[in-house]
């Protein structure tokens, strides 16, 4: 058990540290001895007797303090009144968006110094590890909302670097909604819930986000990435991070370069489709969190590489977009991603609300190295994180919260407040004479290594409330963006606005958001007002900002561009039954299992089902505990031709198909295959087929996993 220490023996009021010990985050296995502060976090274990929270061991638990055993209760109870009232303050205000997330702790490592451009000593030495911790969250659904709701996905990292903590508090899309932090509690209210029925939860298919948005054009980049499958991700495992502004990195000589920070999964890209995601928020509503969890568990540590887009300082007018405005990208084709490091993440959380809840992200949380530009949507950022945890979490000393203090040592003249966990000496007050000048700074001159110093820009104006004209091209990038899709992922965007406005009342929020994309696509403007029943719209007047997206097409855009090889950690179903080939089952697994995939066994009832030759073959999970949602391959091995009358398994594979899912079918589980296909299985793309007879050699193997390796044949 973890002993409490208490006050320093023989100063009971007055110990020596001036400051918080700064243990830090929990080091890689959660539970190195030398972290004694964050032992004491890490509460009392519980392997010991219960207490009260003074220390106090109770008799039991079970009853209340009464008169008799069947009269009134005491007053004097004070275990029952202690227990209830902190239960009665369990409770934090959730986060006003982003309130769903899951997080996980890690390292960064940078491949190469990137000394030339920062001082950041995060980024100095290749290969020295840094302390992280990151929350993936989605924006509009409260705690309890499914995760895979169409939505943005937030991407905030915490580095614990040696100079101060660091957060990259991004998305995994490169672009936002408005331009402007002033109009965030505008988007943000749109969104949200409507007010008075407290619907829809999780969805943005509502009247007023698309009020807003159609009155609001500069959203449009945005929307196109948002009605795409980027936001509905596979995986939190497998979506790109993007820190959306253009940061800027200044090196020892105080020289900038403008950045743009990119996280790339080594797993590659991949999303749901629609229809499966709105299914998977039925049947799992923490997909993403438990596969998050369920990876790092397995040691199937998730990894992402940091790469950066450089900007050199006198390019910064370079380009037909503005570098400001955090509506637009700058496209990889015109400055392509150098990767720098990478991430993984190795280690889940011990606690989700000490950890996961109470992380507290801020844009404003820079090191040396790294400064801010000023768009302004960052701008209104840095005020808006720090005054949202005050709230959030009850008070100013937030930072010494275990996941929040950083590994640096903290020496402030900050004092007292809610939650005030350090027993402060010394003055709290600079200039000081009798704390010897302490805590000190390095004073004018060269400053020393690790002293952040203000990046210095030139700035010059009269104050004025409007937005600069180097803004106004709305459309440009979105249309780029429609450009550079796929087929497949054209006619996914089009679905989804379809279904999204179809779900607007009003008439007029529809026809207005139409028009609005007759300036991305013509077509697309005009078969979204066919699907949802209103007129077609007229044409734009051509305004010649076709040419201001920088290259005609941006490949790296499309998800078709995304993909990794190998099928690490893709879930695969084979589907069993009385009669099975227990040979391909067992293929199957050490096949698929070797190349890194999960490989479940399903059948109509848990426990075994018996092989052909009379082996069992074990079941890892009834039919009706699942769904082909959860999976995203298929095996159907010989033998299984009774699954062709179980309703279970024919919806099970008929989903599978209609959400474009490779199969492996082999000789007679083609009957459950055309059960719910209503075709043979030679002739739907993306399934690798051995009749009856034919042997389940490597190459059938080696053509699963290429299939496999694909995701998705949406065309099917
Ligand atoms: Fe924000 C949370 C990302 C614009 C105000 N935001 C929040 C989180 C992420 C983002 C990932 C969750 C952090 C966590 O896991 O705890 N936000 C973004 C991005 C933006 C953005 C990428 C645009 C580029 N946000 C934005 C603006 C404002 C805010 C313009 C306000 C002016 N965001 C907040 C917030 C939140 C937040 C209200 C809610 C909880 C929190 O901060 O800690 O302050």
């Amino acid at each position: 058990m973890t002993v409490n220490p208490g006050p320093p023996e023989g100063r009971p009021h007055a110990p020596l540290v001036t400051e918080t010990p700064n243990p830090g985050p929990p080091a890689r296995g959660g539970r190195d001895a030398k972290d004694a502060a964050l032992d004491a976090a890490r509460a009392v274990d519980a392997d010991g007797p219960l207490t009260t929270d003074q220390g106090v061991r109770v008799d039991e638990t079970d009853n209340s303090l009464t008169v008799g055993e069947r009269g009134p209760t005491l007053l004097e109870d004070f275990q029952l009144r202690e227990k209830l009232t902190h239960f009665d303050h369990e409770r934090i205000p959730e986060r006003v968006v982003h309130a769903r997330g899951a997080g996980a702790y890690g390292f960064f490592e940078p491949y190469e110094s990137l000394a030339e451009y920062t001082c950041a000593d995060f980024l100095q030495e290749p290969g020295r590890r840094t302390p992280v911790f990151v929350r993936f969250s989605t924006v509009q659904g409260p705690r309890g909302s499914a995760d895979t709701v169409r939505d943005v996905r937030g991407f905030a990292t915490k580095f614990y670097t040696r100079h101060g903590n660091y957060d990259l508090v991004g998305n995994n899309m490169p672009v936002f909604f408005i331009q402007d932090a002033v109009k965030f509690p505008d988007f943000v209210h749109a969104v949200k819930m409507e007010p008075h029925n407290e619907i829809p939860t999780g969805a943005s298919a509502h009247d007023t986000f698309w009020d807003f948005c159609s009155l609001q054009p500069e959203s449009t980049h945005m929307l196109m990435w948002v009605m795409s499958d980027r936001a509905i991700p596979r995986s939190y495992r497998m979506m790109q991070g993007f820190g959306v502004h253009t940061f800027r990195l200044v090196n020892a000589q105080g020289q900038g370069s403008f950045v743009k920070f990119h996280w790339t999964p080594k797993l590659g890209t991949y999303s749901q489709v629609w229809d499966e995601a709105q299914i998977t928020a039925g049947r799992d509503p923490d997909f993403h969190r438990r596969d998050l969890w369920a990876a790092i568990e397995a040691g199937d540590f998730p990894e992402w590489e940091l790469g950066v887009q450089l900007i050199p300082e006198q390019d910064e007018f370079a380009y037909p977009f503005d570098l400001l405005d955090p509506t637009k990208i700058v496209p990889e084709e015109l400055v392509p991603v150098r990767p720098v490091g990478r991430m993984v993440l190795d280690r889940n959380p011990e606690n989700f609300f000490a950890e996961t809840e109470q992380v507290a992200f801020h844009t404003a949380n820079i090191v040396p190295g790294i400064d801010f530009t000023n768009d302004p949507l960052l701008q209104g950022r840095n005020f808006s994180y720090l005054d949202t945890q005050l709230i959030r979490l009850g008070g100013p000393n937030f930072s010494q919260l275990p996941v929040n203090r950083p590994l640096a040592e903290v020496r402030t003249n900050h004092r007292d407040g809610y939650g005030q966990h350090t027993i402060h000496s010394g003055t709290g007050y600079a200039p000081n004479s009798v704390g010897g000048g302490c805590p000190f700074t390095p004073g004018g001159g060269r400053l020393p290594e690790g002293v952040f110093e203000h990046y210095q820009q030139r700035i010059d104006g009269a104050a004025i409330r409007r937005r600069s004209p180097s803004f106004a091209d709305h459309y440009s990038q979105a249309a780029l963006f429609w450009r550079s899709m796929a087929d497949w992922e054209r006619e996914h965007i089009t679905a989804a606005f379809s279904f999204e406005l179809g779900k607007v009342g009003d008439r007029a929020v529809r026809q207005r958001m139409v028009a609005n994309l007759t300036r991305v696509d013509q077509s697309l403007a005009e078969e979204v007002a066919r699907r949802i029943g209103e007129p077609a719209p007229q044409p734009s007047p051509a305004d010649g900002e076709a040419n201001a997206a920088g290259v005609p097409v941006s490949p790296a855009l499309s998800l078709e561009n995304q993909r990794a090889t190998g099928i690490r950690t893709r879930k695969i179903a084979v589907l069993v039954a009385d009669g099975v080939d227990a040979e391909q089952v067992q293929a199957a697994r050490n096949r698929l299992g070797a190349e890194g995939a999960t490989v479940e066994t399903l059948a109509g009832h848990g426990g075994t089902v018996s092989g052909r030759d009379g082996q069992d073959v074990a079941v890892d999970r009834a039919l009706a505990t699942t769904a082909s949602v959860l999976y995203d391959t298929l095996v159907l091995p010989d033998g299984t031709v009774v699954l062709a009358a179980d309703t279970d398994a024919v919806r099970f594979v008929g989903e599978a198909l209609r959400h474009g899912k490779p199969l492996a079918v082999l000789g007679s589980g083609a009957a459950l295959f055309e059960a719910a296909a209503s075709g043979r299985p030679e002739q739907v793309a993306g399934v690798a087929v051995r009749g009856n007879g034919q042997e389940a050699d490597t190459a059938f193997w080696d053509e699963f996993v290429a299939l496999t390796e694909q995701h998705r044949f949406p065309d099917r």
